[in-house]
């Protein structure tokens, strides 16, 4: 058994009270102009940007502090294409066939449908792998912990950093999304998580007009 090793807490900054207040309204007020964006520009992003942002989204707090991710960024048109030609396959299934009407009717606010153009006008497609398990180098499986829960505060913390850069996101999640190991290469010991798409708003982009719940809908004080 490794014996833990502790050093005094780094870079920890405590602000007083009323600068604190300041911070976290100022932080919401950033946050909620975020919106998801399905139309994008094909103007490319600076890449020492996504750099940055992916180094942010690895300081997620993870299972163990295995950080069972790994980000494929694609800027690549023809893997563009061929990833759309596989997500609209699936997607053409979903809303043909497989979805249920009660899970199409949550849909109708959003106006989605199987065509996903951004899939190749955006310039930036961020694939989010979750690893299961780890290889080592002997070729022994070792398991990962909270695999989805770290994976998932790590994709909130890089939309998170794209937004205060300045980009645009979309959440997509094809399913199923497994044609991402074939066309990416990943091996068996990651499974698809999210598919980042990347970049500036087109110029018209227009959004549906939706609300977010309220403080009392969403939080109970006890
Ligand atoms: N994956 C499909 C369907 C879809 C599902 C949910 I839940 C959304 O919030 C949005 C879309 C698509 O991307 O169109």
């Amino acid at each position: 058994m490794a014996k833990p090793r502790f050093i005094a807490l780094p870079e920890y900054r405590e602000y007083p009270e009323a600068e604190m207040k300041q911070r976290a309204a100022d932080f919401y007020a950033d946050i909620r102009r975020r919106r998801t964006v399905r139309e994008f520009s094909p103007r490319p992003v600076p890449r020492e940007v996504i750099e940055h942002c992916l180094l942010a989204a690895g300081t997620a707090p993870n299972g163990a502090n295995r950080q069972p991710w790994h980000f494929v960024v694609v800027g690549s048109p023809e893997i563009k294409k061929q990833i759309r030609e596989a997500a609209e396959k699936e997607e053409r299934e979903f809303y043909c066939r497989r979805a249920p009407r009660e899970w199409l009717e949550a849909l109708e606010a959003l106006g989605t449908d199987e065509h996903k153009p951004f899939l190749e006008t955006a310039p930036c497609l961020i694939a989010i792998f979750a690893q299961g398990y780890e290889v080592t180098p002997e070729g022994k499986k070792l398991k990962n912990y909270y695999v989805q829960e770290s994976v998932g505060i790590a994709a909130g913390f890089l939309i998170n950093a794209l937004h205060h850069a300045g980009l645009a996101t979309l959440t997509h999640t094809p399913s199923p999304m497994g044609f991402l190991n074939d066309i990416l290469r990943r091996p068996e010991n990651e499974r698809p998580y999210l598919l980042l798409i990347t970049g500036y708003p087109a110029e018209n982009a227009k959004v549906p007009d939706i609300h977010k719940k309220t403080l009392n809908e969403i939080a109970t004080f006890v």
